[in-house]
């Protein structure tokens, strides 16, 4: 899954690909570097950030989603039902909230009535407030057990169980050692019995691996880190890994496939 982010600021690539031309040569080149599925959001979710409005996150997505839906299977990452909903119509085959469908109560039924993949993330809150949530008992216990209570409200909003894909959520609401734990325990999270997306690009345990605070890798320096984690993630059943650097994320998946030797 090749990240698109339509945005000014995210915290990896922020306003790299802010205008849909850019946006939508970006894509291009992910789907040519080997992309299965593009990922196209219009509202950063790194830690402080303000939320777009809803017409604004419209205008960055849907003329991106429409193009680039001509090119390959298109995921909208989006937390509001409206923008889904509208993402669908332009094109796009999945929705990826990475609230879980907990920011808009709109989002369960919209995916029930459209009948599509629906990748519900592990999430306690918007990036104002997530970093003072990264507290738990157990990470790996208790992020099954809050993935558990959401395929519970999506089924009981008329989602279809399959059509539920899980996402631990890296980096939302997590300290480094969360993170390092819940891939460490990927199994338990794949008990669950869903596909599972994993996100890890280029976030900042992974500029902190090995490192300190004062020379943490700056988040474009962190994809050979990336493809460490993808080679890892790979050796265990996941259907996705939502990654910037698609490159060298099939280098890492081509060298996962040599390993597990001839079909
Ligand atoms: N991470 C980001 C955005 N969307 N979606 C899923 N399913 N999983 C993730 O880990 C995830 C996501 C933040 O990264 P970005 O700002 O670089 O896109």
């Amino acid at each position: 899954m090749g990240v698109v982010n339509v945005t000014p600021d995210s915290f990896s690539d922020g306003g790299a690909w802010f205008t849909p031309e850019a946006a939508v040569a970006h894509g291009r080149d992910l789907v040519e570097q080997g992309a299965d599925l593009v990922d196209v959001g219009g509202e950063s979710t790194r830690p402080g950030a303000e939320r777009p409005s809803t017409q604004e996150e419209l205008r960055r997505v849907l003329p991106v989603v429409a193009a680039l839906s001509e090119l390959a299977p298109v995921s909208v990452d989006t937390m509001r039902a409206s923008v889904a909903a509208a993402a669908l119509d332009a094109g796009a085959s999945v929705v990826n909230d990475v609230s879980g469908g907990l920011a808009d109560p709109e989002m369960g039924p919209l995916v029930a009535e459209r009948g599509v993949p629906f990748v519900a993330m592990h999430w306690r809150g918007h990036s104002t407030l997530m970093q003072s949530r990264a507290q738990y008992d157990d990470v790996v216990a208790d992020v099954c057990a809050e993935l558990g209570a959401r395929v519970e409200a999506l089924v009981a909003d008329g989602v279809a169980v399959d059509d539920i894909v899980l996402d631990p959520g890296l980096g939302f609401a997590k300290l480094a050692h969360h993170n390092w734990e819940l891939l460490r325990r990927l199994d338990e999270v794949s008990a669950l019995g869903h596909r599972l997306v994993v996100g890890s690009s280029r976030k900042k345990f992974l500029g902190l691996v090995g490192r300190t605070p004062e020379t943490e890798r700056a988040p474009l320096e962190r994809d050979v880190a990336t493809a460490a984690t993808t080679l890892y993630v790979a050796q265990h059943d996941v259907w996705a890994v939502r990654v910037h650097d698609v490159r060298g994320t099939v280098d890492a998946l081509d060298v996962a496939d040599a390993l597990r030797g001839p079909a």
